[in-house]
């Protein structure tokens, strides 16, 4: 990527589109400093989840750093379908969409624990469906945020005037940017940490659908690349592969929220391979079926996780471990969760059985119940290694 313009770049870009309200919405402090409390608390329990994700790893890399690292927060969604996800370096934090209105007060709750210094320094819509944008409809979503440094919008009218209004009454400072104004311009928040909004075609397209208009997003830290790509479909993601034949290598550690939910649509073949990813999350509200057991012809789907896990089995789902927290030393991943809120039941020897919240903290979507069942009544591959007891 074109580290070349970016100090420079992004201190124009954050003058350019704000005018400081009250506190500074400068980046950065150690990360360190402000995240050291959630690393305590997550590492009694990183166990087992932590152990097979370092494996790309060049040896000629440097030993991480304990004290230096992103982290990502992928919020346990209660709406249907419904995408937020919130990344957090040092006191730079960038909230990912806002979910449905259901779960706006998850977002809040999230927001009010996060974001300590009340700046939220970026704002990204993916792109304005109902799922990922009502969240943020709410004002009450924003309580404990008193800026936001950057607001960042893929230009789609179709369905965010609530949105834009709701912006410019709380936040008349920040000027929402276009991501089309943005691609290919790293932000370097420092020499470590940067963010690329990349280009494709649909941004410019008033005939492609909603989803394939969504914004894509690539996160750089150390060896690692983030991928976030919204609901991005077959011509986005098409798109992104004929923009950026080399986006990732195999010496980066690749780290993939799996695109729209989950669905078997998208999450193709051709776009987890030249993705080469190492770690993967869907964010999703979990919908089970009639009888209050898995579901798996919705997001997500039984067939897309099935793919992903062929790239790795080192794939989670907030629907499964609850508020989940991502922590990445730039070149490997662990993740642990806060435990869900809902039950959910599964069936083992044709008996319906409930899935323990507290046990499933901290796996990963393929040692869950939810995937074990479809081992033994779907004939899913087992790739944890592991069989319900
Ligand atoms: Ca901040």
């Amino acid at each position: 990527m074109k580290k070349t313009l970016l100090l420079g770049l992004t201190a124009l870009l954050f003058a350019a589109c704000t005018r400081p309200a009250g506190s500074s919405s400068s980046p950065l402090t150690s990360p360190s400093e402000s995240t050291k409390e959630t690393a305590d608390s997550s590492s009694t329990s990183s166990n087992s989840t932590s152990s097979s994700s370092s494996s790309s790893s060049s040896e000629s890399t440097p030993a991480p750093d304990p004290d230096e690292y992103f982290l990502i927060y992928s919020i346990e969604m209660k709406g249907r379908y419904g995408d937020s996800n919130l990344i957090k370096y040092g006191d730079y934090e960038i909230l990912i969409d806002g979910g449905t209105r259901t779960d706006a007060p998850t977002v809040q709750s999230a927001l009010s624990r996060y974001v300590e210094d009340g700046v939220l320094d970026m704002l990204v819509v993916s792109h304005p469906d109902a799922d990922h944008i009502d969240g943020l409809e709410k004002q009450s979503t924003f309580a404990s945020i008193d800026s936001i440094g950057m607001i960042v919008e893929n230009g789609d009218t179709r369905g965010n005037g609530d949105f834009e209004s709701l912006m410019d009454r709380l936040y008349p400072e920040t000027i929402p940017m276009i991501v089309t104004e943005l691609v290919d311009k790293p932000i370097q928040v420092d020499e470590d940490f940067s963010i690329t909004f990349l280009n494709q075609s649909n941004y410019t397209s008033s005939s492609a659908s909603k989803n394939n208009r969504s914004i894509g997003m690539l996160i750089e830290y150390k060896n690692t690349k983030a991928f976030f790509g919204g609901d991005m479909e077959s011509s986005a993601c098409n798109s992104i592969m004929a923009n950026y034949p080399n986006l990732t290598s195999e010496d980066d550690y690749v780290i993939f929220k799996i695109l729209h939910h989950g669905s078997n649509g998208t999450n193709s073949n051709t776009f987890l391979n030249y993705l080469k990813l190492d770690f993967a999350f869907v964010t999703t509200g979990m919908r089970l079926n009639s009888s209050n057991l898995p579901n798996y012809s919705t997001h997500p789907y039984l067939e897309a996780m099935k793919r992903v896990g062929v790239k790795t089995k080192d794939t989670y789902w907030s629907g499964i471990n609850g508020e989940l927290t991502i922590k990445c030393d730039g070149y490997s991943a662990s993740a642990t969760g806060q435990g869900r809120k809902t039950d959910y039941q599964y069936k083992h020897n044709d008996q319906i059985l409930t899935a323990n919240r507290d046990e499933e903290k901290d796996v990963t979507f393929f040692e869950s119940k939810y995937y074990q069942m479809a081992i033994e009544y779907n004939n899913a591959p087992n790739y944890a290694g592991i069989t319900i007891d």
